[in-house]
């Protein structure tokens, strides 16, 4: 099966799905292996593996070393084309539509497709969307792009609509790795009732109450990457799941 019908079989069955963000520059190998077994066990449904910047050459070990000892699927979430690899079950395929920097759009993208159809990688067409989060973020930062107004919720929703209406297959509202500020509940909530595509909600969230507040708003997934890579607790990453997973 492939992953986007994982994913959207997993929001089925358990009404959203629960993402770990895996960072190579934040761990050693052997930790972020350690790391994906323990989201395997404690009921995450997928990881993504990237940063916005890439200060360690050992993606492809990296990846390797997870697949071999992990069930999970795993889902690179590129900062850039140089964050690609055969070894990963499937790649978020991201244009970051919030902004006007048309290398990020499109530029990258053209860059990058030859080389994911060579590695037969599943590419899954994600409008990526930056929501204002209280500081400036590495991805606003490196993309030279202004975010949404955080209380603009009219405006996400235009541009929410629009990556459904060119085709897109999920919309990912970001607040950045880190954030001060989570996207707001009333922003997803909006989004949600405008369009059909599942929402992921990245960036900032902290604790299992804050991602259950994102899905009661209508996200379909949960990302969350510093706070397990940082308190790196099995008991934290169940009651995430559990917050998130309303079946
Ligand atoms: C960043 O949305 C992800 O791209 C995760 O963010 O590290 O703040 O959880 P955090």
């Amino acid at each position: 099966m492939k992953v986007y019908q994982q994913l959207m079989q997993t929001r089925e069955t358990r009404g959203a799905g629960y993402l770990v963000l895996i960072d190579p520059d934040k761990q050693t190998t052997a930790e972020a292996i350690e790391l994906a077994c323990i989201c395997a066990e404690e009921g995450v449904d997928a990881l993504l593996i990237g940063g916005s910047l890439m200060f360690t050459h050992i993606f492809d070990e990296v990846i390797n070393g997870i697949k071999a000892a992990c069930p999970l699927p795993l889902l690179i979430f590129p900062g850039s084309t140089r964050q690609l690899s055969p070894c990963a079950d499937a790649i978020l395929f991201l244009s970051l539509i919030s902004g006007r920097n048309a290398y990020y759009i499109i530029g990258d993208q053209v860059l990058a497709a030859p080389i994911i159809k060579s590695m037969n990688l599943e590419a899954i067409s994600t409008a990526y969307v930056l929501i204002e989060s209280g500081n400036i973020t590495s991805a606003q930062f490196l993309s030279d792009t202004k975010p949404i107004p955080r209380e603009k919720p009219d405006i996400a929703m235009a541009h929410a609509l629009a990556a459904e209406y060119l085709g897109m297959r999920m919309v990912y509202l970001e607040a950045g790795s880190g954030a001060k500020l989570s996207v707001p509940e009333q922003l997803i909530a909006g989004v949600a009732r405008y369009i059909t595509i599942p929402i992921i909600v990245g960036g900032g969230i902290r604790t299992p109450e804050e991602a259950q507040a994102k899905i009661a708003a209508g996200a379909s997934f949960i990302v969350t990457g510093n706070v397990i890579e940082k308190n790196r607790d099995r008991g934290l990453i169940r009651a995430f799941a559990a917050a998130i997973h309303t079946r």
